[in-house]
């Protein structure tokens, strides 16, 4: 999803603690089976305990941040062995054009690379008009956005001498005592993610443990009656809660969002990450929280089937009856299948509640224009809207990722609906002057795949039209993706390249394009990485290994039949 970036409007009062979930210990014993011996056997060894204050207590849903360090010892070989393919790909008998294509991809990451490390190391992205850096209002004070976003590109890419850069930043520089208000969903899917995947690609245990430290920060958002977290997350300890720092460990929902709700995209895109979480540090509590919002969501009655944007926290009922699989609902979507294939096929909770929510948005959201072309509406208490945002673009990925595990009897029905959906967005690049897309399209008065609204044109190098042309790609080997890819890649080079990096564009429909003076940190994560994966073999980062969550960082499939 996409928020709008303000500070929440009010403090609210911290909640009591939330129910504990159920199927806790089930869902850690993969990870438990991809962990070796416990580092320290001695029952209460106070060794592991930040602070060293008391011995570690069973995890509860309220279990406070410093008891969650790992008892067990991850088994970095173990996981490398339980892989079915080797990370970077055989790379045997390719062609020299799709070669030279992807080592186009390679030179815009490195350029990309070197120019935030040039003007903007350390701040969270890069200004490339003005040669500065941008901190930003969603990551709590935290830095090194693009940093952290940008480590597993550079990995897969093997652009050596730039990771161990990114690296070294990490290990000397990467501040996780900080006090601001963080979005809990940007810094989960980014930093989180981003950690984990480095951790996961290279071993190297400052990125795991930078990881468990920064998941832990996040905890105090789950202190809600229902357990279903806060949108907005002080990541000041909340033990060291002072006069000075009055918030620490605090919680708010967004200013913006209405009556205090939580969003279904922010809290219902945590699961991926929390489950790894767990994995590494043996430590149950991250599983639990995650999963109880998956619960609370599974129990809940939905209007027609169809999840509406908007949950209060506190008595666990939809507030607004806004359903969109763009902004605010997308991700959430994402993660229920991607949970079902991480979880090697065991969350069936997971699957069934994707393919319901698959369902009823076929029935009720997905038209056909006059035109032929095959959209996703958003529906408003009601009555539908006949637009499709750029973000919504990455369901033809989605869609194509859970075709290839349908039945029978349904999969060539997904293969052909991800096709047309991500042919529309297509559609919606190939019909502006830049050959990019807008950030949201309509379907009406005579208008189809086209900014209607002044509002609606701009380009901030947003990476879904190009994630469903890679999995479409994977899917299909059909030769167009490639070469939509392409028509990507050169739009880019001509429109958003500028001298110091790449930058968004105010409006797809005007040339020469008016430059934003931003390098989002997920074109880096992102749109680059799907751009050349989709020009690499597919046993790079290959299906069958792992699964990518929604902001691109590669999280491991856990094998279980693995010996
Ligand atoms: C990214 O941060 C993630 O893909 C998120 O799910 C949606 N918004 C941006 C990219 O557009």
């Amino acid at each position: 999803t996409d928020l709008p970036r303000s500070p929440p409007a009010a403090a609210e009062p911290r909640h009591a603690s939330p129910a504990a979930p159920r199927r806790l210990r089930e869902k850690l014993r993969t990870a438990a089976r991809m962990a070796g011996p416990p580092a320290h056997t001695a029952p209460g060894s106070r060794q592991q305990v930040q602070g060293g204050e008391r011995p570690p207590e069973p995890a509860t849903g309220s279990t406070p941040a410093r008891e969650t360090r790992a008892p067990l010892r991850f088994d970095y070989e173990r996981f490398r062995q339980s892989l079915r393919h080797p990370v970077r790909g055989s790379r045997s008998g390719e062609d020299p054009e799709t070669r030279a294509r992807r080592m186009k991809v390679k030179e815009m990451m490195k350029f990309a690379w070197d120019n935030y490390k040039q003007y903007a190391l350390g701040k969270n992205e890069l200004r490339p008009l003005t040669k500065n850096g941008h901190i930003g209002n969603m990551f709590g004070g935290l830095r090194g956005a693009t940093v952290v976003d940008a480590l597993d590109t550079l990995y897969i890419m093997e652009l050596e001498e730039e990771f161990q850069e990114a690296k070294k930043w990490v290990e000397n520089s990467f501040d996780l005592n900080v006090n601001g208000e963080a979005s809990l969903f940007e810094v989960n899917i980014r930093y989180v993610g981003g950690l984990l995947a480095a951790y996961y690609l290279t071993g190297e245990e400052v990125f795991k443990s930078k990881a468990l430290e920064l998941g832990e920060k996040l905890l105090p958002a789950f202190n809600t009656p229902t357990g279903i977290p806060r949108g907005v997350i002080n990541l000041g300890r909340q033990d060291t809660l002072s006069l000075f720092s009055p918030c620490s460990g605090m919680s708010w929902s967004w200013g913006w969002a209405s009556a205090g709700s939580s969003i279904l995209a922010e809290f219902g895109t945590l699961h991926l990450e929390f489950l790894h979480l767990s994995e590494l540090s043996g430590n149950p509590v991250f599983a639990e929280k995650a999963s109880t919002s998956q619960h609370v969501l599974n129990r809940i009655e939905k209007p027609q089937g169809l999840y509406p944007n908007f949950l209060s926290p506190v008595t666990g009922n939809w507030v607004q009856h806004h359903v969109s699989i763009g902004g605010l609902g997308d991700s959430f979507y994402e993660y229920l299948i991607k949970s079902w294939l991480m979880s090697d096929k065991k969350d069936t909770e997971a699957k069934k509640m994707y393919d319901d929510a698959l369902e009823a948005i076929e029935k009720h959201l997905v038209k056909k224009s006059a035109g032929g072309l095959t959209y996703i509406a958003e529906w408003r208490g009601g009555a539908l809207e006949h637009k499709m945002g750029h973000l919504a673009c990455f369901s033809g990925g989605m869609i194509a990722l859970g075709a290839e595990h349908a039945g029978e009897e349904r999969k060539q029905h997904y293969v052909d609906l991800a096709a047309e959906i991500t042919n529309t967005c297509h559609e919606s690049y190939a019909r502006s002057d830049t050959k990019l897309g807008p950030e949201a399209f309509r379907f009406d008065a005579g208008t189809e795949a086209m900014a209607t609204r002044l509002s609606e044109r701009y380009y901030i190098l947003r990476p879904e039209v190009v994630e469903s042309y890679m999995y479409m790609w994977r899917l299909t080997h059909d030769p167009k993706y490639r070469e939509w890819g392409w028509e990507v890649v050169k739009a880019l080079e001509k429109h958003c390249r500028v001298e110091a990096g790449f930058s968004g564009i105010r409006d797809v429909y005007s040339t020469p394009p008016f430059h934003d003076n931003m390098q989002q940190s997920f074109f880096l994560a992102e749109t680059l990485k799907y751009l050349y994966l989709l020009f690499c073999e597919d046993d790079v980062l290959s299906l069958d290994d792992w699964v990518f969550n929604t902001e691109a960082h590669p999280l491991p499939i856990n094998h279980t039949n693995f010996k």
